[in-house]
């Protein structure tokens, strides 16, 4: 079934801007406040966003500034998730009485997004064309009986999107352990796997190694694969800051995103009169997964200026002291030609030479990075290579240095150290089956990928879904869609509608929860609960508006009681009792995760909980030898059949993943239309292509995108960018990266061809 359109208007394309945020994004803020929660609650929540006593922004995981607090310690797109939540429009039952889902399913996800709130839960029955209302009671019910009808419990499994709390995190999987499985596929699987998976081989540990404070010390910060204008707008501030302090930034993109040339500060008189901060002192425009070819230059440059002027530029006692495999990292440079060099990233020598400079001349290096790095096949060697590069001048494990996976959800990173894991650690297994008296089980189990391809063997028949948008953000639309019709049951537990409530199995849920925004009264009072940044920081988030409807749960409750429905008789644990009480969740939190001691106390007394890290504040590198792990990765340039662009799948500036909320991408000059192909002008050219004509895209798997119009853009020739969601049809299910199964979304083969018009 082809993923239906939001509208099939033509794009109104124009010259993008070489500046973010400014006054239009604080119009912009105005803008969806009017539209979705009204201006004067908005306003006021907005406030508590970000603040102590407040909630945590449910946009994206840059950690907040409590040093430069500001009053308003939130950004246009934090703003806009915000009143996305807050939307007074509310799907009631009525709503599934008048519209089918077989009608439902011809409506794009803006429409689906828009229509408001889920206020009750809902079940679409086998065989029938329509949800209707069912009970909490026997929602959780129907779900048990099938879940324990199973001939095992892994023919079941548990997807997690990163806006799900510590509390609920860390009860979902004690909740899917005690039933008896491993099948805890996440959106991470879909995000930064590749980075845990290559940072826990080299470094020892998966998570980032800086502080927010470190960008303060910084003299250089280099941002891979990352568009923090759209997607961590907050990061312009602390980029300003250093780049105010000296830091100089380059930019290692396809495209060159205006987030990353110029940022004008909303919350400075500057922002709104001046021209702003002039951000990126170098942008490499490297091609389409051209990065391992690029970071090897960078180390070659670097090699070779350390060959000139020895002892100047290499940090020699920390490769002694910390490292393993120097010599043949050097070696494999020292063989690796140029030409090799600039062919595989598409930069000329004298760029690489450049950014090469502005690393040596650094006391202090920063690598930040974000998708563009880690959803390619190769995406664990680009990260292997930043460390690499890092690991030359000894950028590890001290202050303003440090490598930054710049997270996307919420608390994504949160989820996973509270459990949320299909490969759980056997020290964690034993830990958790201790404290609460039972077996865990110990076979690994389905990550996203293989979830998929389990459901489409018919070895996993149930998916139970804690948020996200399981068919909307999984590749290879087409299969995704056919596997999850193989089910015999889906439940989603939603805020919103989505792809995943109208493609279903044969018997489907839905159970509506509350935001993180929204008052969580329990039994034993108003709860407030934790979340995890990208930086290893747990802070506390208490929602302050009305919840949209009486009937919502929160998920902490959702999961206590499907969990005593589904196995309240094989374990003494009390779920309903901890989810009447959040701290006694968090008491069990302290026992089993490492870094967690006193988790209540310390949360009142200092207000976070920073978690401890061995590389950032010990130097100390927990891999197998002891030492950090210099490694050697192929160029290997991504075989692009002759005739094919490597397409890339992008972000606009109007979406939070798949919700999407405009159809314009104001920082990329183009308005009204989703279903665009950027394209390098010479490459149009040589096809015999105008900007605004129409194409059909068309990749290995067989599926075929028409009707993309062509948007002339200053990308690498050969690559061409589409946009998340509605490319994903053409991303092959069977392509991901190694080591880390995530899909590799930024590096599909396309054949394009016009449309006779
Ligand atoms: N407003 C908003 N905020 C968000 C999100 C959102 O959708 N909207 N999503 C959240 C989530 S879950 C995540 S993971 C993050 C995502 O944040 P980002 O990773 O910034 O998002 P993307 O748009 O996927 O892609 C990032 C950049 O990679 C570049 N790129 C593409 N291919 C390549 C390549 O081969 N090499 C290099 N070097 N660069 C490449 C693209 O041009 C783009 O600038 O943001 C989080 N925050
Ligand atoms: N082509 C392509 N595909 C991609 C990517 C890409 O760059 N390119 N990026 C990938 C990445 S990085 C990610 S993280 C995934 C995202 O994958 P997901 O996390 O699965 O998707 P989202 O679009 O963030 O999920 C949105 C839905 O979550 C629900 N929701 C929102 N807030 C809450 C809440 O507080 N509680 C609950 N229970 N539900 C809530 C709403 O129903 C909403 O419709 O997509 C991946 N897919
Ligand atoms: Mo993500």
């Amino acid at each position: 079934m082809a993923i239906p359109k939001s509208g099939s208007k033509s794009p109104v394309i124009v010259e993008p801007p070489d500046t973010a945020a400014g006054p239009e994004a604080v119009k912009s803020v105005y803008r969806s406040l009017r539209d979705n929660s009204g201006l004067l609650s908005g306003a006021a929540a907005l406030l508590k966003m970000n603040q102590a006593g407040g909630f945590d922004c449910p946009g994206c995981a840059w950690p907040e500034d409590t040093e430069h607090r500001k009053r308003l310690e939130f950004c246009e797109n934090g703003a806009r998730a915000f009143a996305d939540e807050a939307t007074r429009k509310r799907v009631t039952a009525d709503f599934f009485a008048e519209h089918s889902i077989s009608e439902l399913a011809k409506k794009s996800g803006k429409w689906l997004n828009d229509q408001g709130r889920l206020t009750q839960p809902m079940v679409r029955k086998a065989g029938a064309d329509h949800y209707v209302p069912i009970t909490w009671f026997s929602a959780f019910e129907l779900i048990a009986r099938t879940l324990n009808q199973l001939d095992s419990p892994d023919q079941a499994a548990f997807y997690t999107s990163g806006r799900t709390s510590n509390e609920a995190a860390f009860l979902w999987q004690l909740f899917v352990r005690v039933y008896g499985t491993n099948n805890m596929p996440d959106c991470s699987n879909l995000c930064h796997e590749s980075s845990g998976t290559a940072l826990s081989a080299v470094i020892g540990s998966g998570k980032g190694t800086v502080r927010l404070s470190d960008f303060d010390k910084a003299d250089a910060i280099f941002v891979l694969g990352q568009n923090p204008g759209s997607n961590h707008p907050r990061m312009l501030a602390a980029l300003e800051r250093a780049r105010q302090n000296g830091a100089r930034i380059v930019s290692v993109n396809p495209l060159n995103e205006p987030g990353t040339q110029n940022f004008r500060n909303p919350q400075t008189l500057d922002g709104w009169t001046g021209k702003g901060t002039a951000l990126a002192d170098l942008h490499v425009p490297v091609r389409v997964n051209g990065d391992v070819a690029f970071l090897k230059g960078l180390c070659k440059a670097m090699l070779e200026a350390e060959a000139e002027r020895p002892g100047e530029v290499l940090d020699r006692e920390f490769i002694r002291a910390h490292t393993n495999g120097f010599e043949d990292f050097a070696a494999d440079i020292a063989g690796t030609s140029w030409e090799s060099i600039e062919q595989g990233s598409g930069v000329g020598q004298e760029t690489i030479r450049a950014a090469a400079a502005i690393a040596v001349a650094a006391e202090n290096t920063i690598c930040c990075w974000a998708m563009g790095l880690t959803q390619h096949i190769n995406a664990v060697a680009n990260i292997q290579e930043v460390i690499n590069f890092l690991m030359l001048r000894g950028n590890l494990g001290r202050p303003g240095a440090g490598a930054c996976p710049v997270r996307g959800h919420s608390n994504v990173q949160g989820d996973r150290t509270m459990g949320i894991w299909e490969k759980p650690d056997p020290e964690w297994l034993e830990r958790l089956g201790k404290e609460f008296a039972f077996q865990p089980p110990t076979a690994h189990g389905c990550d996203t990928v293989d979830t998929l391809r389990a459901m489409a063997d018919g070895r996993i028949k149930v998916l139970v879904a804690m948020g996200g948008n399981f068919a909307g953000a999984t590749p290879d639309s087409a299969f995704v869609e056919r596997a999850l019709e193989q089910c015999s049951l889906t439940v989603q537990i939603s805020t919103k509608l989505n792809r995943s409530h109208v493609v279903t199995g044969a018997t489907a849920i839905i159970l509506p929860v509350l935001g993180r925004t929204e008052i969580d009264r329990q039994p034993d009072g108003e709860q407030f609960v934790t979340v995890e940044n990208s930086m290893g920081v747990v802070t506390a988030s208490q929602g302050r508006r009305p919840p949209p409807g009486p009937y919502l749960k929160s998920e902490v409750r959702v999961v206590a009681e499907l969990a005593e429905a589904t196995v309240g008789t094989r374990s003494a644990i009390k779920w309903r009792a901890l989810a009447d009480d959040y701290h006694r969740i968090r008491d069990h939190i302290a026992k089993v995760v490492p870094g967690f001691s006193s988790f209540n106390d310390r949360l009142y007394d200092d207000g976070q909980i920073e978690l401890p890290h061995a590389v950032r504040d010990k130097r100390e590198f927990h891999t197998a030898s002891g030492r950090a792990e210099f490694t050697v990765h192929d160029i290997s340039p991504p075989a692009v059949p002759e005739g094919q662009y490597l397409m890339t799948t992008i972000r606009s500036h109007d979406q939070f993943n798949t919700t999407v909320y405009t159809d314009n991408d104001r920082y990329r000059g183009v308005s009204g239309s989703r279903e665009v192909v950027f394209m390098n002008m010479a490459d149009m050219a040589a096809a015999g292509l105008q900007a605004g004509d129409y194409v059909s895209l068309k990749s290995a798997n067989g599926s075929v995108l028409s009707g993309f119009a062509v948007v002339p853009y200053r990308i690498p020739p050969g690559c061409v960018a589409c946009y998340y969601p509605e490319a994903n049809p053409l991303v092959p299910f069977a392509a991901v990266a190694a080591g880390s199964n995530t899909p590799a979304y930024k590096s599909v083969p396309v054949e394009i061809s016009a449309l006779k018009s």
